[in-house]
């Protein structure tokens, strides 16, 4: 068994932020179609503000040690799903990969089809932020972003990039694909930060 990390937000008395109903579905989301990823063709790749670059290959990826994170899903258009379970690979991990430049302060992940999503270095280092393997002990499906996705429980779920490919550490914020299209550049659900 790997250590299981409970995601703060499913400790508050009430776990539904304003504007939010339940459901019990996963619905499928994404900016056109869903993408069929060859494991034998995937790459992830460490870029940006950090010593030397990075590329893992999927087994090397497979390979590296494992976190079970248990969180709540809330997406902007107001649907939550409670009690996810996800094994996959911490961020603190991706840390040790590489030297990563002090002047770092954000990310931007990278995923198929040029999307892409921004993060202040503390929301991708928060310790129930993963690289999702798994959803509630199943491989994940290719469209809840097979092989690996990202989640990020306290931020609306566009955050949780699906079919990702990669992280690039930067200096300076840029917004990513939902946040250029009138989302909110956080994204705190309690909060409401919907759009902006
Ligand atoms: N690659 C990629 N990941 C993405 C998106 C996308 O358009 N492309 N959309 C985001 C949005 S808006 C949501 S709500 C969730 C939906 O994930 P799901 O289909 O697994 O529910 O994926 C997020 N990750
Ligand atoms: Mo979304």
């Amino acid at each position: 068994m790997n250590d299981m990390i409970e995601s703060p937000d499913t400790k508050k008395k009430n776990r539904i932020p304003p504007g939010q109903r339940v459901t019990e579905k996963w619905p499928v989301l994404q900016y056109g179609s869903v993408c069929h990823i060859d494991p034998e063709k995937w790459r992830f790749t460490l870029s940006g503000l950090v010593e030397k670059e990075r590329t893992l290959g999927i087994e090397e990826f497979m390979s590296l040690p494992r976190v079970t994170v248990y969180s709540d899903i809330h997406c902007v258009t107001g649907w939550s799903k409670l009690d996810n379970v996800w094994e996959g690979v911490s961020t603190s991990i991706i840390k040790n990969l590489v030297t990563i430049s002090p002047e770092a302060q954000y990310v931007m992940v990278h995923a198929e089809n040029r999307f892409t999503t921004n993060l202040t270095l503390s929301d991708f280092f928060a310790e129930d932020v993963l690289f999702a393997i798994k959803h509630n002990g199943k491989e994940l499906t290719p469209d809840h972003g097979y092989p690996v996705r990202l989640v990020v429980p306290r931020l609306y779920f566009w955050k949780s990039a699906k079919w990702v490919t990669g992280v690039e550490f930067m200096a300076e914020d840029k917004r990513g694909f939902w946040e250029s299209h009138g989302y909110h550049n956080r994204g705190d659900p309690w909060m409401e930060e919907r759009y902006s």
